[in-house]
């Protein structure tokens, strides 16, 4: 069990829909920590890039004008394994897959409206991070018992 870091986003319909909030509230209330946030309107380049792996899909011209539409809330939170147990609080990429008590099976319906992102494995949550937050990430250190940017 490895405390590990994951990029978490409210996308444009989760903001809209006045959902950060509550997001945030079920990642404190299962005990991880946030440790940055802030609230961007993704230019293309960005979005294509953190979806790079997705480029051939055919849903990946719709994926990027959906999440061009308006601002999204990006956060780097850290816990154990936070990763997997980050995508089970969000729930199945398709909403109407995701159980009841998940973020998408409590409050959507639609795939290309799932309203939030999870990193789907550490190698891509540090990709991630770094992609989002370009000038690292200031956090404790409790072996250092100092801040330290990462
Ligand atoms: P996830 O890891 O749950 O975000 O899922 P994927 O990386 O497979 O997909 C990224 C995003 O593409 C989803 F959040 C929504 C969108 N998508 C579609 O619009 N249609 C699909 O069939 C699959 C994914």
């Amino acid at each position: 069990m490895a405390t590990e870091r994951t990029y978490i986003m409210v996308k444009p319909d989760g903001v809209e829909r006045g959902l950060v909030g509550e997001i945030i509230k079920r990642f404190e209330n299962k005990g991880y920590q946030l440790l940055a946030l802030q609230m961007i309107k993704p230019t293309k380049e960005l979005l294509e890039e953190h979806y790079t792996d997705l480029k051939e899909k055919p849903f990946f011209p719709g994926l990027i004008k959906y999440m061009s539409a308006g601002p999204v809330v990006g956060m780097v939170w850290i816990g154990k394994d936070i990763v997997k147990v980050g995508r089970r609080l969000l729930g199945e990429t398709n909403p109407l897959a995701s159980n009841p008590g998940t973020i998408r099976g409590d409050f959507g319906i639609d795939v290309g409206r799932n309203l939030c992102h999870g990193s789907d494995s550490p190698d891509n949550a540090e990709r991630e991070i770094s992609l989002w937050f370009p000038n690292g990430v200031v956090q404790w250190d409790p072996t250092e018992n100092n801040m330290t940017q990462k």
